[in-house]
């Protein structure tokens, strides 16, 4: 059993080595909440996947920041010792927030962990060593400036292309990347910009040979994707109406998608991550990790994720060098073979360098019981 004794929230903000555009804005400074945790033994970490405002999502920084301290962290005191299978029951009480609760619930696994010298990723069932790495890459300004990203990331290593797109120059761009690298694994990603009244740019697509189509359209619209699932040969898959084990089942049932693409902090954490990856499993769909462009702490917790034996395609797990030109823990290196290593280390495996996270912190604030 475990006590929470004090909990410490922390919001940061780093340069992003280049802007990142997707059809839903444009990014340039990765802002989020990090959860720390103490318990009698240890101490964990946990990085809420929220942005700045509410595009990806309902949940946004200042958002999660009052829930955690609101809600969540007085109901993780109340509750005293517990045990990981207990937080469902702990935080029942509040209703969606999956980002929040997903901060919490991965600090606490982290020192539970920590405090039993056992790392997260053999605690959560992890078959490999290394992951395959793939990269997201933002909409660019011009074709010419896209096709320059994409070559230089090719030659760093990665083994997967996505290329966000967008209405109006989506066909386009992904024919030219497709003409200058015929034999890459490659995919789009829409982030829900699109309706069934799109069909015809999906039927575009479909020449492309394309590795999936991530959320095409709108995160309620399971029934449309299944639709548009039937109308193409390009495997779909959902990110964004992802938001539990229980909707990817749904998802998968009818045919939504055929793909799942598993962010822990969306669908609340490493536990239900875990039920996501199993529910796919048991249906025969490949699932991939996602990313949210997470400084360190969140991108170890990523990879744990990635090295479980139904992550069988490369995820958005990339060098921290592709985010920023210094990360808060000792950076994650991708090797030119386009793999990178799972953190082996007790808990999540990585600390904040405590000079770093003095240099990017903008507030924090400690709660107690
Ligand atoms: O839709 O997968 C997405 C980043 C922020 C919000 C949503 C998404 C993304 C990415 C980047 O695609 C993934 C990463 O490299 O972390
Ligand atoms: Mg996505």
């Amino acid at each position: 059993m475990t006590r929470v004794r004090a909990i410490e929230l922390r919001l940061v903000g780093l340069p992003l080595v280049r802007p990142f555009r997707t059809s839903f804005g444009e990014q340039t400074r990765k802002v989020c909440v990090l959860v720390r945790v103490e318990t009698d033994g240890a101490e964990g970490w946990g990085e809420c996947v929220a942005d700045i405002d509410p595009g990806f999502s309902e949940e946004f920084n200042e958002g999660a920041w009052l829930v955690i301290r609101t809600f969540l962290a007085p109901a993780l005191f109340a509750v005293g010792d517990v045990e990981p299978r207990d937080l469902d029951g702990v935080f029942a009480g509040v209703r969606g927030n999956p980002m929040a609760k997903a901060a919490l619930v991965n600090a606490f696994l982290d020192a539970w962990l920590r405090e039993r010298d056992r790392s997260l990723a053999g605690f959560l069932g992890a078959d490999k060593e290394r992951v395959a790495c793939g990269v997201s890459v933002g909409i660019a300004p011009t074709t010419e400036e896209l096709l320059d990203h994409v070559r230089g990331y090719l030659e760093e290593g990665y083994r997967r292309i996505k290329l966000k797109i967008e209405p109006g120059t989506d066909v386009e761009r992904v024919a030219a990347v497709r003409a200058a690298h015929p034999d890459i694994l490659l995919s789009v990603d829409a982030n829900a910009a699109y309706t069934l009244n799109d069909l015809h740019v999906f039927r575009a697509l479909d020449r492309f040979s394309l590795l999936m189509v991530e959320q095409p359209l709108g995160h309620e619209d399971l029934v449309e994707h299944a639709k548009l699932q039937q109308e193409i040969r390009t495997d779909v898959c959902l990110d964004e109406s992802i938001r539990s084990a229980a909707l990817a089942a749904s998802a998968l049932e009818i045919g939504a998608c055929r793909i799942v693409n598993v962010k822990q902090g969306r669908v609340g954490g490493l536990l239900e991550a875990k039920r996501v990856h199993d529910v796919a499993r048991a249906q025969g769909a490949p699932v991939w990790c996602g990313g949210m462009l997470e400084t360190g702490l969140g991108r170890a917790v990523n990879l744990a994720l990635a090295a479980l034996p139904g992550f069988t395609l490369p995820g958005d797990t990339s060098s921290s060098a592709r985010y920023f030109t210094e990360d808060i823990t000792e950076p994650h290196v991708m090797a030119p073979d386009g793999t990178m290593p799972v953190p082996g280390g007790p808990g999540i495996g990585v600390v904040p360098k405590a000079d770093r996270l003095a240099e990017c912190t903008l507030r924090s604030e400690a709660l107690a019981p």
